[in-house]
Formats: C-alpha cells, structure tokens, sequence
C-alpha cells in the first residue's frame, strides 16, 4: 500500500480537532487541569488543611511552568509525605508478589536498583524518567493535576506520560480520589518500562490524535479498562496489571476474588461499558497478552471514522500524517 505522507496541518479535513504534531506542543497542556487540578473536592481529605493546600500550589507550580526538554526540578519531600508514601510502599510491596503481573515484578526491583524506590524515599520524577527512557523510550512530564482525556491520551502518542508530583494527604494514606505520586510510580511506571506494554499504550495516544469527541470517548474507556483497571491472563492465573490496582491495596485484592465479573478483552466491547469512577470496578477484561491486546486496539483504531492515520518519527519527535485511508 502506498502511503503519503502530509505535510501541513492545512491539508487536514478543517473539522479535525486541533492536536499536537510536535512534543513542544505538549507545553500548552500545561496550565489546562480540570476540576481537582487547582482547587481540592470539598470532599478531598486535603480539601481544609491549608497546609497542604500551600504545599500542593508548590509543588504544582513546577508542572505549570515546565518545559519540554528541561530536567524534571527535585523536590525535597518533607518527613510527614515520606511517612505517608513508607505506609503506601509497605502495603502494596506486600502484594505484588501474589498479585502483579510478572512484568511489574520484573521491572520493580531495577527500580529499587536504580530510581531509589524504598520504603523511606520517594523516588524522584527526573530519576525515573531517565530510567524509562534507556527501557522503552517512554518519558515523564510533571503535570498539575487531571488533564482532559484528549490532552492524556494525545502525550501517549509521543510516549509521554504525565505524572503528578504531589503526594495524597497524610491523614489517609491508602485512600486517595485523584492521581498522586505514589499511584504514578507504583501503579504506572513499572509498566512503561516493558516494551509490548509501552507500544500498547502509544498505540492508544496515536489512535486519540485528531479523534471525534465520540472515539475520544471511546479510548479513555479503553484507557481505563487497561492502563488503570487491566488484568491478563498468567498461565493458569489472572493478574493485575491497570495503575489503579496496582496502587490500591483494597481493589487488588478484590479484583483476582470470585466478585467481580470477568470477560475477554474486544475493544469494541470494552469501549461501549460503563463504568463508576469512585467505587470498585463490577467488570473487569482479561488481556491475553500486551501485544494481543495492541494488535486489538490497532484494529480497533482503524474502524474509527478518521481520514488519516498517523505514526510517530522518533528521530524528529513528531507526528507524520499518512492519508492511506
Ligand atoms: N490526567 N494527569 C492525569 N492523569 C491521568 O491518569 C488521567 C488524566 N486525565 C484523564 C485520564 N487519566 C483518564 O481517566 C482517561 O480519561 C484517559
Ligand atoms: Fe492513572
């Protein structure tokens, strides 16, 4: 098959929704957070102490002012956060060897090895980033907070992943209702140090590039199903692999129970279910394998209705556009 690549965005049907053709064009995500990005839930256990609201406007600000290209600035975590990520780390280390799956436990002592993952340390952004840009060419970019699904899921196609940098509050350290760093670093980035995870997560952002409203949709509830809430099959176990289990003591016990109901993994299938966001998943779908479950979404993508496809250059970090559709 021929394919052609585009050269000016104008060559675009003008109804495609903007997108960023460049990693630069990530900078404008910057200041564009939803809800619990800037101002905390009233029901946010950090939502009245204003110490931690001050902490947090820190902390934040260098997501806000961050540049591509730049070093991830340090942060000198204070002795009440280190007690607050200690008792998360200690839970969940618990787990992992009779609930992740075995790419997670591959990859986390290398990051104990290398990151300075421990109990008594938080491991610090810049670190980690390195790390798993020599492991997959996946790299971290501080973020304030939630970001819309399309900004999430379009850094995936340069194989960015945004990560906050702020901890949970101290008063409940294994609860949390948004991001936080302890669910990025242990929930998140063991996976984007395994190649077949790595492309099965850029397949997604690629797919989310110029996407209606309707696909977007679509791929966030993909998103969710996987990178948050997956779990595969392990010879003749299930385990988990989605960040949000992984970084949740509670569900990663009850999702491998006989509780929730468990199918395969169709995209098709997966995209159209709903699903609540602050209780624990009634459904849950079984990759057979990251590459499996790439290939699916690749077909998946080409049954939505965009007019061009895409591909990512490494060597000039940008987005070609194909019209071979
Ligand atoms: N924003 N910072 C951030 N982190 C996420 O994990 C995240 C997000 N925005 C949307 C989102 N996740 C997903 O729920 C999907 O909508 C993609
Ligand atoms: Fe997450």
């Amino acid at each position: 098959k021929q394919v052609h690549i585009v050269g000016a965005a104008g060559e675009l049907p003008e109804s495609t929704p903007w997108f960023p053709r460049k990693m630069v064009d990530l900078d404008t995500f910057a200041d564009k957070v939803l809800e619990m990005g800037e101002e905390l839930d009233s029901d946010h256990p950090g939502a009245k102490d204003a110490s931690y609201r001050a902490r947090r406007a820190e902390i934040t600000k260098i997501a806000k002012t961050y540049k591509t290209g730049q070093p991830i600035p340090h942060i000198d975590y204070t002795q009440v956060e280190i007690e607050t990520w200690a008792a998360v780390f200690e839970k969940l280390t618990g787990m992992f060897p009779s609930h992740a799956c075995r790419e997670h436990q591959h990859v986390f002592p290398l990051l104990i090895q290398n990151c300075g993952y421990g109990t008594h340390t938080i491991p610090q952004l810049e670190v980690v980033s390195k790390f798993l840009k020599d492991c997959t060419g996946f790299t971290l970019r501080p973020v304030m907070g939630l970001l819309t699904s399309r900004d999430f899921l379009n850094g995936l196609a340069f194989r960015v992943f945004h990560s906050t940098q702020y901890i949970r509050h101290h008063s409940k350290p294994l609860y949390t209702p948004e991001p936080d760093v302890c669910h990025e670093l242990l929930g998140h980035v063991p996976l984007f140090a395994n190649p077949d995870f790595a492309d099965f997560s850029q397949e997604i952002g690629l797919a989310s590039l110029g996407a209606s409203d309707e696909d977007i949709e679509r791929l966030a509830t993909i998103y969710w199903f996987t990178v948050e809430f997956g779990i595969c099959r392990q010879g003749d176990q299930i385990r988990a692999y989605g960040a949000g289990l992984l970084s949740s003591f509670g569900e990663l016990e009850y999702c491998l129970s006989d509780k929730p109901e468990i199918r395969p993994f169709e995209p098709a299938k997966v995209a159209q279910q709903k699903y609540p966001i602050t209780e624990y998943q009634p459904v849950y779908f079984v990759a057979e394998s990251f590459k499996d479950a790439q290939m699916r979404v690749r077909e998946f993508a080409n049954s939505c209705n965009r007019p061009f496809s895409v591909r990512y250059n490494a060597y000039t970090e940008s987005i070609e556009i194909l019209d071979s559709k």
